[in-house]
C-alpha cells in the first residue's frame, strides 16, 4: 500500500502492520529513530514474546502530533528495524544478537527504541549502548528493583537480576541512576536497601503518591541533568487496572495519566535509548496494555524529536 504523509489521505488501519506505520527497513542513513522488536523471554512469564507484534498491530491508532508538546513527530525519520532473532530461553545466543543489532543502530547515530520481551533483554541493550556512551545513567520505571543476585540457585541473567549484572559489568553508573515506582511484596525487608547500596536513587510508588508528580520530576531531572540516559520502562510500573497485560502485576501502581505527566516533563534529558519490557499480550484485555505501550513509545519518540528540534534550532526560545 502507498502510504501518504497526510494521515487523513488513507485509512490508517490499511496495510501491513509495522510500528506506527513506519517503513520496515534496515537502511539507517538519515534515520533518527529505529524501533526494534525483541521477542525474547526466559520462560517464567510465557507470552512476552508476542509483545512486539501486538504493539505493531495497534500502533496505527497513534497519530503524529503530541497533544501536550504540540510537536509533530512526522518531522522525524523513523523506521521499523524489524525483530532481533531471539531463541526461546537461549539467552547467550539471543543476547549476542541483541547486542549486535543495537550496536549497529547506535553506532549509526540513530536512537534505538527496543520493544521487549521480558526485562532480561535490557542487559544486552546496555552492553551495546555502553560501548558508545561509557558513562550511562539508567532511568528505570518498574514495580520491582530487578537488582537480585540470582534466581533458582544459579540463574544470573533473569528479568529480576538485569540491573545487578549491569552494575557489576559497569554498563550503567548506579550513582547517577534512578528507579521509580517500586512497590509490592518483597523477598526481604532489604530489597530496596540492596538497590540503594548499589547506588541507585529509589522512588517508591507510595512516594510518588505522597510527594506528587512535580517533585518526582524534579528529583529525576536533578539526578539526570547533563548525563547520557537510558530509559527502561517495565510496564508493571503501572497499576494492573491500567495495564493488565503483564505477568507480575502489583496493585497500587501508577496511573497511565501519571506516567504521561512524568514522561512529558523529561524533555531536558539527553536520552541515548529506550526500551519497554514485560508487556504480555496473553494477559491483556481488549488491547488496553498494547495501546498504552504504543502511546508510551510515542512519548519517547516525542522526547527524541523535541531534543533534535532544539539542537537544529538553537536560537529558538532564547
Ligand atoms: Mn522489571
Amino acid at each position: 500500500m502507498r502510504q501518504s504523509k497526510n494521515l487523513k489521505d488513507t485509512p490508517r488501519y490499511c496495510g501491513i502492520p509495522t510500528f506506527f506505520n513506519k517503513p520496515h527497513t534496515r537502511e539507517l542513513a538519515g534515520v533518527d529513530i529505529a524501533i526494534l522488536g525483541i521477542p525474547f523471554e526466559m520462560g517464567s512469564a510465557p507470552g512476552n514474546i508476542h509483545a512486539p507484534r501486538a504493539v505493531r498491530n495497534v500502533s496505527w491508532l497513534v497519530r503524529s502530533t503530541n497533544s501536550y508538546h504540540l510537536y509533530d513527530t512526522s518531522a522525524l525519520k523513523i523506521v521499523d528495524y524489524g525483530d532481533v532473532t531471539a531463541y526461546p530461553s537461549q539467552y547467550e545466543k539471543t543476547f549476542a544478537n541483541i547486542e549486535e543489532e543495537v550496536t549497529e543502530v547506535v553506532e549509526a547515530g540513530v536512537v534505538p527504541i527496543c520493544v521487549g520481551g521480558d526485562h532480561s533483554i535490557t542487559y544486552a541493550e546496555l552492553k551495546a549502548i555502553n560501548k558508545v556512551y561509557p558513562e550511562l545513567a539508567l532511568l528505570q520505571f518498574d514495580a520491582h528493583t530487578d537488582t537480585h543476585d540470582s534466581y533458582f540457585g544459579d540463574q544470573r541473567f533473569t528479568s529480576g537480576s538485569v540491573f545487578r549484572r549491569a552494575v557489576e559489568e559497569k554498563l550503567i553508573e548506579p550513582g547517577i541512576s534512578v528507579q521509580v515506582g517500586l512497590r509490592g511484596t518483597l523477598y526481604s525487608e532489604n530489597d530496596y536497601k540492596v538497590s540503594e547500596e548499589l547506588g541507585f536513587q529509589v522512588i517508591t510508588a507510595e512516594e510518588v503518591q505522597e510527594v506528587g508528580i512535580e517533585e518526582v520530576v524534579s528529583r529525576i531531572t536533578d539526578r539526570l541533568e547533563g548525563k547520557k540516559v537510558f530509559l527502561s520502562f517495565d510496564i508493571d510500573v503501572l497499576d494492573p487496572a491500567f495495564a493488565p497485560g503483564t505477568a507480575r502485576p502489583e496493585p497500587g501502581g501508577l496511573m497511565s495519566s501519571e506516567v504521561f505527566r512524568i514522561l512529558r516533563r523529561l524533555e531536558g534529558i539527553d536520552f541515548a535509548g529506550f526500551d519497554t519490557a514485560e508487556f504480555n499480550p496473553s494477559h491483556d484485555v481488549g488491547n488496553i496494555t498494547a495501546v498504552l505501550v504504543a502511546n508510551i513509545i510515542f512519548e519517547f519518540i516525542s522526547l527524541i524529536g523535541l531534543k533534535k528540534h532544539r539542537n537544529d534550532n538553537p536560537r529558538e526560545g532564547v
